[in-house]
C-alpha cells in the first residue's frame, strides 16, 4: 500500500496550487541542472534500473526504449513525442496530470529529450480535451518565461516543447498514426517495424511515450531509479494511476502501488462493490482492450502486469471498469464492439469487415436471435483478426469477445434459448 512519502502526483486532484510556483513548492524543477549534468547515460541507466514500464498499455520498459535512439548523430533531429491522445474507454488518468499537476509533464518532457537527444518534443493531445490543454499551454508558457525550457534557458541544453491538438479520433492514440496526424495527414497505423526509434516523426529517430510514463521521470530522477523499484514487484515496480468506474460506490482515479490486491484497491479507495462484495459480476482492469474477468477470478489478483496476466487479462492503462450483477454482460460487450467498429481506420481486411461482423452478430447475440453453432463461429473469427492486422485495434476489438465467450458462454446460450422459446410461445398462441 503507497505512503504518502512515496506518492509521485502530489496535486494529482488540483486541490493546490498548480502554477509554476506550486509546482516548484512541491519539489519540481529543482535541481534540475544536476540531473541532466550526470550524462545522458546516467539518466537512461536510472530509468531502466527503476523498472519504469510504459503505462500508455503495452508495458513496454521506458529506459530500454529510450536506449533504442541512435547514439551516433547521423545529421537527423531526434524528436520526443508524448501520447496525450487518452482514448481508451475507462481511461481517464493523463487528463489529471494534464489538467492538475502539468509540470510533472514539462520537467518531464525536458529531461527524456536531453536523455535522448532531442532537442524538440510535442505533446498530443486528445482533440476533446480542451482545458488540458489549455492547462498544459499554461504551465508550458510558464516555463519558457521562467528560462527552464526555451532556446536559451538556465540548464544550457536548448529545447522546445510544442503541444499538437488532435481531432478526437481514437486511432490517432497508436503511435505511428499520431506521428502520421502529427505530419499532418490522416492518422493511419504505419507497419512495425521500423519501429519510431529509428523511423520516427518525418523519417526521424523518434520515441514516442505515454503521459504518465514521462511524468514519473523527473521524480524517478530525483529519488532515484532504486527508489521506484523498491515499490511494488519485480517487472512490475513503481506506483501507477488506476481510474476505477462503473459500479463501486466511489468511482475515482489515484495513484497506488503496482500489485495490490483487487480487493483492496477497490475498499480502500472506492468504497467496495455498490451493493457489496457478493454483488460483483465482472472487471475490465485495464480499459475496454483488455480481457473481461469474472468476480471469482478477480478478487484476489494483485493489479499489476503479471498478477492480471495470470487470470487471463492485462493491466492496460489500469483503467477498471467494474460492472455488477446488474450488468447485461452480452450487451457490454457488444456495446464495445460497436465502438472498435466505429474506430477502425479501415487500412486492414481482417479489422475493417471483421469488427463489423462481429459487432453485428454481438448485437444479435444480445437479444439471443443466433444459432449456438455462431458462437464458435464468433470465436474463430476473432482469432482470425487477432493477430492479422498492421495495429492492436484489431487485437483490442477480438479480446473483450474472447473473454466474454470464454466466461460467459453459458449467458449467451441462455439467452438464445429463451428467445426461441419466446418464438415457439408466440407461433402456438
Ligand atoms: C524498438 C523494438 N521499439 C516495441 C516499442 C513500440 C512501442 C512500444 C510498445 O500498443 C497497447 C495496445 C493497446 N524496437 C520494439 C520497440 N517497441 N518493440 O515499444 O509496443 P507494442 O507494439 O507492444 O504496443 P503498442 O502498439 O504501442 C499499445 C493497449 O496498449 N491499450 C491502450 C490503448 C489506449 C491508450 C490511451 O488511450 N491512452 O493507451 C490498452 O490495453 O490495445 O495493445 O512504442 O514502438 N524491437
Ligand atoms: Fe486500421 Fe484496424 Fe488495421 Fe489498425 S488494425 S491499421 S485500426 S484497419
Amino acid at each position: 500500500m503507497l505512503h504518502d512519502k512515496d506518492r509521485i502526483f502530489t496535486n494529482l486532484y488540483g486541490f493546490r496550487d498548480k502554477s509554476l510556483k506550486g509546482a516548484q513548492a512541491r519539489g519540481l524543477w529543482d535541481g534540475t541542472k544536476a540531473i541532466i549534468d550526470q550524462g545522458r547515460d546516467w539518466i537512461i541507466d536510472q530509468m531502466k534500473a527503476s523498472g519504469l514500464r510504459g503505462r500508455g498499455g503495452a508495458g513496454f520498459p521506458t529506459g530500454l526504449k529510450w536506449s533504442f535512439m541512435p547514439k551516433v548523430n547521423d545529421g537527423r533531429p531526434h524528436y520526443l513525442v508524448v501520447n496525450a491522445d487518452e482514448s481508451e474507454p475507462g481511461t481517464c488518468k493523463d487528463r489529471e496530470i494534464l489538467r492538475n499537476d502539468p509540470h510533472h509533464l514539462v520537467e518531464g518532457c525536458f529531461l527524456a529529450s536531453f536523455a535522448m537527444g532531442a532537442n524538440v518534443a510535442y505533446i498530443y493531445v486528445r482533440g476533446e480535451f480542451i482545458r488540458e490543454r489549455e492547462a498544459l499551454q499554461r504551465a508550458i508558457d510558464e516555463a519558457y518565461e521562467a528560462r527552464l525550457i526555451g532556446k536559451d534557458n538556465i540548464h544550457g541544453y536548448p529545447f522546445d516543447l510544442y503541444v499538437h491538438h488532435g481531432a478526437g479520433a481514437y486511432i490517432c492514440g497508436e503511435e505511428t498514426a499520431l506521428l502520421e496526424s502529427l505530419e499532418g495527414k490522416k492518422g493511419q497505423p504505419r507497419l512495425k517495424p521500423p519501429f519510431p526509434a529509428n523511423v520516427g516523426l518525418w523519417g526521424c529517430p523518434t520515441t514516442v511515450n505515454n503521459v504518465e510514463s514521462i511524468a514519473a521521470a523527473p521524480t524517478i530522477l530525483r529519488r532515484g531509479g532504486a527508489w521506484f523499484a523498491g515499490l511494488g514487484r519485480a517487472n512490475n515496480t513503481g506506483t501507477k494511476l488506476f481510474c476505477v468506474s462503473g459500479h463501486v460506490n466511489k468511482p475515482a482515479t489515484f495513484e497506488e502501488e503496482m500489485g495490490v490486491p483487487f480487493r483492496e484497491l477497490i475498499d480502500k479507495h472506492c468504497g467496495g462493490i455498490r451493493g457489496g462484495w457478493d454483488n460483483l459480476l465482472a472487471v475490465i482492469p485495464g480499459g475496454s482492450s483488455v480481457p473481461v474477468v469474472p468476480a471469482a477470478d478477480i478478487v484476489d489478483a494483485p493489479m499489476d502486469f503479471d498478477g492480471l496476466r495470470t487470470v487471463g487479462s492485462s493491466l492496460g492503462t489500469a483503467a477498471v471498469i467494474v460492472m455488477d450483477k446488474s450488468t447485461d454482460i452480452v450487451r457490454a460487450i457488444a456495446r464495445l464492439s460497436a465502438f472498435y467498429k466505429h474506430e477502425s481506420c479501415g487500412q486492414c481486411t481482417p479489422c475493417r469487415e471483421g469488427t463489423g461482423w462481429m459487432w453485428r452478430v454481438m448485437e444479435r447475440l444480445v437479444e439471443g436471435r443466433a444459432e449456438k453453432a455462431e458462437i464458435d463461429m464468433l470465436f474463430q473469427v476473432t482469432k482470425q483478426i487477432e493477430g492479422h492486422t498492421i495495429c492492436a485495434l484489431g487485437d483490442a476489438a477480438a479480446w473483450p469477445i474472447q473473454g466474454l465467450i470464454k466466461h460467459f458462454r453459458p449467458v449467451i446460450e441462455a439467452r438464445i434459448d429463451a428467445y426461441k422459446a419466446s418464438g415457439a410461445r408466440a407461433a402456438a398462441e
